[in-house]
């Protein structure tokens, strides 16, 4: 193999090891460059005699061509390869089934709502909401809640301000305000008329209060009832706690006992227990509502005449009811968000 035969093997074997664009460029330089070794060879052929000149030119002229046909090779192998790296690396498996939403669900609490007022829904209640930031005529005054009881303090409720027409707003602490809406309405609507149909609305919804451990949770829901007519009484009350629970746990199979109690906005007040006489609680008295007759001065608030109209009113908790029917036993779980726990109530 001549010098020029070697040139070419040389500069080949260079490309070929010239992994990058950038590296390929470098070795060009070396043949094909200013200083490189082609350039050089045509420079020396200045100092041969003009027969050999002629010759030898056009020798390194072949060498010339055959070194930039071998970088042209090698430069589009590496372009491909890139090429190549690129389509692997964005490569999409347009086999594969597509990403789909799976079927959503009811969160247990919600479930339980709705349960809730469709019950009472068919006992004839209606079903009220309104504001979760009330006022405090609203969440306490007009409940008969004294000045100074523990719930209106700093420490027990959720303030916003301090200042109104009727008081400071706050998160309401129970849905009981959203009763008084209702039933200051349903008597200015009924003003003037010989005889006022009976209230019988319930009120479900968000409630706050500054409490937060495995049974208290700073927002929690709340079902307020209330039944005011000329002639409604505990036994009506009693009635419609029975319908209520033996319908919301699917059985006939409990019993219900009241036990004196107090609350500002009852006089007398009553809380509910119920007892199952079968399955994992079977036995176990356990709390599940407030409940009384509405006080007078309440009455009086909602623009009627406690001499007339009488009732009860009664609150439960959702969030309670819906651990006791599922046998959920910390009420966080409700609210984490975790879906390993939600789904199963799909
Ligand atoms: C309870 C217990 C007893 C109640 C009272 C009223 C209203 F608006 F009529 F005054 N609504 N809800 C009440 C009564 C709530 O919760 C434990």
């Amino acid at each position: 193999m001549n010098d020029l035969d070697q040139l070419v093997d040389q500069a080949s074997g260079d490309f070929a090891r010239a992994t990058t664009p950038a590296a390929l460029e470098d070795a060009k330089a070396r043949y094909l460059g200013k200083a490189g070794q082609v350039t050089d060879l045509l420079k020396r052929l200045a100092a041969l005699p003009a027969d050999e000149k002629k010759v030898r030119g056009a020798e390194i002229n072949q060498v010339k061509q055959r070194i930039e046909a071998a970088l042209q090779a090698r430069r589009q192998a590496l372009a491909e390869a890139e090429l190549d790296a690129q389509l692997k690396a964005e490569a999409l498996d347009v086999t594969l089934p597509g990403r789909r939403r799976g079927p959503g669900g009811l969160h247990p609490v919600s479930r339980s709502m709705e349960r809730i007022e469709a019950i009472f829904g068919s006992m004839g209640f209606d079903v009220a909401d309104g504001p979760e930031i009330e006022d405090d005529w609203y969440n306490f005054t007009a409940l008969n809640t004294p000045e100074d009881h523990p719930a209106r303090s700093m420490h027990d409720t959720f303030y916003v301000d301090t200042r109104g027409p009727r008081g400071g707003h706050l998160l309401r602490t129970h849905t009981s305000p959203m009763q008084v809406r209702y039933a200051v309405q349903h008597v200015k609507r009924h003003a003037g008329s010989a005889q006022m149909p009976e209230i019988r609305v319930i009120a479900p919804g968000r409630t706050y209060r500054v409490d937060s451990d495995a049974t208290h949770s700073p927002m929690f829901h709340q079902c307020e009832g209330l039944w005011i007519g000329e002639n409604v009484s505990f036994k009506d009350l009693k009635a419609v706690f029975a319908d209520f629970f033996r319908h919301f746990f699917e059985t006939d199979d409990l019993q219900i006992r009241f036990r004196p109690s107090f609350f500002p906005f009852t006089e007398p007040s009553a809380e509910v227990d119920i007892a199952f006489a079968s399955g994992p609680l079977k036995g176990k008295w356990l709390e599940v509502a407030g409940s009384g007759q509405v006080h007078p001065n309440v009455v009086r608030n909602f623009g009627l005449d406690p001499e007339r109209h009488i009732g009860f009113a009664f609150g439960m908790g959702p969030d309670r009811l819906t651990m006791l029917r599922y046998g959920v036993n910390d009420l966080r779980l409700f609210y984490e968000g975790d879906l390993r726990f939600l789904s199963q109530f799909k």
